[in-house]
């Protein structure tokens, strides 16, 4: 099925320059990027984007690092690409992240009380359904 979903290149993959090479990945696997723009967010889109995770101990030290600065955001279109960008990215945390995925090559765990990943992508048809229309209005 052609489906479409949410990818963000995070605050510390646009400050180390690799907006380049996430998009590449992405052009290279052969999903079509059909919107793109950059922006900061703000506490309030966050509060919906992350409502899963408001409340919990690392909320306010992912609120921070996600207004610390730009994020690209783009929509990224093709057969299965939200779970095909999911497996791109690699699991959530960096350090265990397998080499060959993007958080695995590009990141990895730091002194700070968030996890800085590099890069998001929706975790189901319906939550990109929501996270495309959150963030493009
Ligand atoms: P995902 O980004 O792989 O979908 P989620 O569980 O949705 O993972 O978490 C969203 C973001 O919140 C993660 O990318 C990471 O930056 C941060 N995060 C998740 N769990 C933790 C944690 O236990 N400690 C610190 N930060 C976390
Ligand atoms: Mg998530």
């Amino acid at each position: 099925m052609t489906e479409q979903t949410l990818m963000l290149i995070k605050p510390d993959g646009v400050k180390r320059a690799m907006i380049g090479n996430i998009i590449n990945r992405v052009e290279n696997k052969g999903y079509r990027i059909i919107d793109m723009k950059m922006v900061v967010p703000t506490e309030q889109l966050l509060n919906k984007h992350y409502a899963e995770h408001v409340g919990k101990s690392f909320y306010p030290a992912l609120l921070e690092y996600m207004t610390s600065g730009p994020v690209v955001v783009m929509i990224g279109e093709g057969t299965n690409v939200v779970s095909g960008w999911r497996a791109m990215m690699g699991e959530t945390n960096p350090t265990s992240a397998m080499p060959g995925t993007i958080r695995g090559d590009l990141g990895r765990e730091w002194d700070e009380p968030a996890m800085m990943n590099v890069v998001h992508g929706s975790d189901s048809v319906t939550t990109a359904k929501y996270e495309i229309s959150l963030w493009f209005d």
